[in-house]
This record gives C-alpha cells, structure tokens and sequence, in this order.
C-alpha cells in the first residue's frame, strides 16, 4: 500500500502552493461604474488570506480595447484605465507580500491587440518595421480566380483564422478574435520584446506568470491544410500544426531561462495537447521550461468532438480514470499537475460535473473540493469556487449572455440557418459551459447587486445571491468556503503525504465512487468522493481498515470507516490512518 521510494520526489515553494484565480472585471467595483477593478481587489485581501492561499493570479488588467475581456493587449507596461492604475499594482504587490502572498500576472503572448502600435504600423505598411512582428501570407487563388484564406485552419472564436488586408491584399493570422492577431514568434526581434515586457513585470515584484494560450506559439511555419476530420484537433481544425509546434521547447527554455534567475512561479495554458510526452517536455522537473500546466482533458470531458458547444455523455468512472491517468504519469514522468475544475473559460463545476440538486448543492460543491483538493499538484481555485457559486439560471435568455466566444458560435448558427432543433442544443450547450456563467459578479453579500457594485453592474449579477454569498459563509463553520478552507489546512499541515505523497486509485467496481490514498512513509490517507446522488453502499478494501482519524467530511456527522459503508448523496471525505 505505500511506497516509501516515492518520498525523493523534488521539493519545489511552488509545489506547496494554492492558488487563487481573480476575474478583474468580476471581483469587485470600487468607483460605481459596474466593473470590477483593482482597488476593489486591494479591499479584498484580508478576505483571499483567510481562505488560506498563497498566490493570487489576476486575469489580464493591461491596456486593452477588451474585444476579449483584456485577453487583446495594446499595451504590456500599463494598465487599463478601467482597472486602476499603475499605483494601483504596485499596492496590490505590496498588500500581497505583506499578507505572505505572492501575485501571479496573465502573460498573453501569443497574440496582441490590433490596437497595439505594433500592429497598427505593421498594416500601415508593408515596410513597416513592425510587419514581420505578425504573421503575413499571400491569399490563395481558386481555380475560379478568387482569393481564398492561406490554409483552412479555423479560429478558436468561430470563423478562419486568417483576415485579409486590402491594403496590402494579404492575409493576416489570428488563432482567437480577428483583433488578436498572432505574433511571429520566428522573428528573434519578437522574442526579445517578449522577455523585456517578461522582465519588466517581474522587476517590479510580480512573482511569476500564468501564461496564456503559451502552447501556440510555435507554428508549423509550411501552413499545410488540415484534415477535415482530423480526430486529434477537437476543437479547432490546425491544432495538430501549431499546438505543440517545432520550436515550442526552444521558445520555452528562452522564457524558463529568465524564470529561473528570478524563481518566479510559472503555469502555462496548454489546450487541445492530450499526448502526456508531449506536456512532460514543459513541465518536467529537470526540463526548465514551466513549473505547471493547464490541461483540459478532465475538464473538456464533457465536450464533444465537434467542439466546445457540442455534447457528450460522460461518467463519473471516466471522470476518476482520467484524474488517475494523469496523477500516476506526473508521479511516475517527474512532472508537476496543475489541479483545477473551475477557470474564466467555463461553466461553475457544481453546475456541470454533478446533477442540478438543490438541496445537495453545498455537499456537491464540497465532495468536488474533496476530490480535486486533495489530489497531487499545485491547487488552483477560481473566484466563487470557494462559495460554491452556480451558473445562470436555465430561465436566462441569450440576450443576457456577454462573451464573444458563445455571441460568435451563436451568430455562426443563425447565419448557417440552423434548425431550432440545433439551436436548442447549442443554449442546452451554453447553459453548461459558456464562459459568462464564471463572469458573473462575485457575490460578497445580500445586498442589491450582491455587494459588487452601488450599480447594475456590466454582467447580471446571479439571481440566488441572497442565499449565496461570502458574508453568510465566512462565519458559517459547515459553509463551502470553510470546507475550502480545511482542505487548504489539511494541505500545509500534513504537507508530506498530502503535497509530496504517493497518489494511487483505490479500485472500486462502483462507478460513481471515486476514492483515493495517499501515501508518505507510513502515513496513509484515504480520500473517498461520491458523485451520486443518492445512497450508494461502498465496501472498503481491508487494507483501510485500520485504527485512524477522521479529518474532513461534507456531512456534519461522519461516521467512523466500516467494512461495508453507505454513502449518502455526493459523501466525501477524508480519512488518516495512523500506521
Ligand atoms: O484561452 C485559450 C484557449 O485555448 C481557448 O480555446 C479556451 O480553451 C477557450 O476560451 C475555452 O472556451 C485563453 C484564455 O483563457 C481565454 O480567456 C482567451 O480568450 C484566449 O486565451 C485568448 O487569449
Ligand atoms: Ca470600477
């Protein structure tokens, strides 16, 4: 049952970390204009410091004409008026290291705003200085003389991923909006701008990056057509070319180089890669490449494979085998996972991975702490995570959703005509993972606009803020957020076995169980999660049953560990068997 050989795993600060996940535009309006803002995140800190987390990691507040929400930069070294200000930052900073926590920045780095005067002078001529900071390509002629995109690769927003140029009659590349076009990564003059902007932020007391879409940035520079049904590209067709591409582990040994001299903490996106050699070439240990990355194959479980919009049954059994897959190869590959179920890209984890119960939503809410929590990795929890916030209400129409990505599949629906059948999938669809749901406004209190603003804010605020909200659950000892909280405890105190210890599965034939042990020597915990909703009845393997304590459980009476168990609705818990 344990091994001790697994205790010379590397030590690493960042290991031991948990993370919490800031929307800046969500999190709290200070100046009554509906958007949050940095001062609003700098009256917030004595709040994320009870939680227990060391790092915050603040979504992009850099100059943006926000296309995407901030995700389009014009400008690296400032900060959107919207936001604050410099002055502002530089409190945040200091406010966190005074707390004992660390900020973490957005780098987004595979693209640019087209409102960055890189870009505007590269359109404003072929011979700009800047034109080889983007990517530039001749149209194709058909065989009926018409100009066509480049390749048929397809944009993360719907649409080509190529835009054409009157002016110049070429073609320019954007893997995500049409105003975020990509930046040519080939050109060392571009790397260069990227280190300084790099070097800049972590000169002023940033502690390190998570980095956006960073797994594009290398792209098969022949641009070949993709195949049409090509099984690897899930999402958008060309993945295969560019989201692992030929230079990608030089462009991050660069970035790691310049990591490494400041100790700076670094988690990469790494989207639409499910080939686990692929990740362990970022993020093993000895690579100096990232610390961590986001991958999406247990979270992307219920997407389809025509994409993010298109449905798919899954189960809690392949829910468990893929956290399994995962957490045995890092272990084994002297990797690192980055441990995550909620981000800004998504729909709220008690709205997708359990049935809508609710009665069983702060059980629910506290068996996914439980599962995701107290697995291997550095944890990641996402504003509202902590409160076991829920997606809009099924009632809400289309007309209240904000985000380009579900807008601009919409739009492609109605303009293809789509039939109402499909266009019901595709709300159903939206209803669970549409981005806008975890860009609601943060619901502090009872008060109107659940205290985030004085006033209607950019995005409804959810209609059960009156019964959801931080101020009912800081002092409510069996709340979601003090279960958060626990879990953060349990992960400092028993460091050992629950940061650095063994991970392995516990085998269970019942599907909707999910249970785990971890193990340090002779410490032993067992973490059991129930993704159903109802009773189940649960054998325990004998080798569990052993003197031990109980140290977590999301009903208020757990019962001490027995040979055969019944667990009631969503039951989770964590036992520690004393050896
Ligand atoms: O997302 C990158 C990415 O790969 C997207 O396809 C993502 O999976 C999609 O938004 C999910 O719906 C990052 C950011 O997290 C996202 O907010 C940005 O819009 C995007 O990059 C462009 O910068
Ligand atoms: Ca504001």
């Amino acid at each position: 049952m344990t091994d001790s050989s697994h205790e010379g795993v590397h030590h690493a600060w960042w290991k031991e970390a948990a993370v919490y996940q800031i929307y800046p535009a969500s999190f709290k309006d200070s100046n009554g204009d509906g958007i949050g803002d940095i001062p609003g995140i700098n009256s917030k800190l004595d709040y994320i410091k009870s939680l227990g987390v060391d790092i915050v990691w603040i979504c992009p507040c850099y100059k943006s004409p926000k296309v995407d929400m901030g995700y389009d930069v014009s400008d690296y070294k400032d900060i959107d008026e919207q936001y604050g200000t410099m002055a502002d930052i530089d409190k945040l900073i200091d406010g966190l290291h005074a707390r004992g926590m660390k900020l973490v920045m957005d780098m987004v780095i595979n693209h640019t705003s087209d409102q960055h005067e890189w870009f505007k002078s590269a359109v404003s001529s072929k011979d700009s200085p800047y034109r080889d900071y983007y990517i530039w390509k001749k149209p194709k002629i058909s065989e009926t003389g018409e100009k066509c995109p480049p390749n048929n690769w397809l944009s993360a927003f719907s649409g080509s991923v190529w835009e054409y140029d009157e002016k110049s009659g070429e073609y320019y590349f954007h893997l995500f909006a049409k105003e975020q076009p990509d930046l040519n990564w080939e050109n060392p003059k571009v790397r260069q701008e990227v280190y300084d902007i790099i070097r800049f932020w972590l000169n002023k007391g940033v502690d390190g990056f998570r980095m956006d879409a960073i797994n594009f940035i290398s792209k098969e520079q022949s641009y070949p057509d993709a195949p049409i049904s090509d099984p690897s590209s899930k999402y958008q067709n060309g993945a295969m070319y560019y989201a692992s591409g030929p230079r990608l582990h030089e462009y991050l040994s660069e970035i790691g180089q310049i990591l490494n001299q400041y100790n700076a903490f670094s988690v990469g996106e790494m989207a639409h890669v499910f080939d686990p050699n692929e990740i362990i070439k970022v993020v093993g240990f000895t690579r100096n490449e990232l610390n961590m990355i986001f991958q999406f194959e247990l979270t992307d479980i219920d997407m389809g494979p025509a994409g993010k919009f298109s449905p798919k049954a899954w189960t809690p059994t392949q829910f468990r085998n893929i956290a399994n897959k995962w957490q045995v190869f890092m272990q084994e590959n002297d990797g690192w996972n980055a441990l995550f179920l909620e981000n800004h890209d998504s729909g709220r984890s008690v709205s997708r991975f359990v049935k809508h119960r609710p009665e069983f939503r702060s059980v629910a809410a506290k068996m996914l702490a439980t599962f995701i929590g107290l697995q291997s990795g550095t944890i990641f929890i996402y504003q509202g995570e902590e409160l076991g916030l829920a997606n809009m209400p099924k009632s809400w129409q289309i007309s209240r959703y904000k985000d380009l990505e579900t807008l601009n599949y919409y739009r492609q629906l109605l303009h293809d005509v789509a039939s109402q059948d499909a266009l019901d999938i595709a709300m159903g669809e939206f209803q669970k993972k549409a981005r806008d749901h975890a860009r609601l406004p943060f619901q502090w209190d009872s008060s109107p606009f659940a205290g985030f603003s004085t006033v209607q804010p950019w995005i409804d605020v959810n209609d059960d803020y009156r019964e959801w909200n931080a101020a009912l659950q800081v002092n409510d000892p069996l709340s979601v957020f003090n279960y958060w909280r626990s879990i953060l405890d349990l992960r400092q105190t028993y460091k050992d076995v629950l940061v650095y210890g063994k991970f392995e599965l516990v085998a269970t034939t019942h599907e909707d169980v999910c249970a785990y042990e971890r193990s340090f020597g002779s410490q032993v915990a067992l973490v059991v999660a129930s993704f159903s909703d109802s009773t189940v009845n649960w054998t325990v393997p004998l080798n569990f049953l052993k003197p031990g304590k109980w140290m977590l459980s999301n009903y208020a009476d757990g019962s001490p560990l027995q040979p055969e168990m019944v667990l009631r609705p969503y039951e989770a818990f964590m036992y520690l068997l004393s050896n």
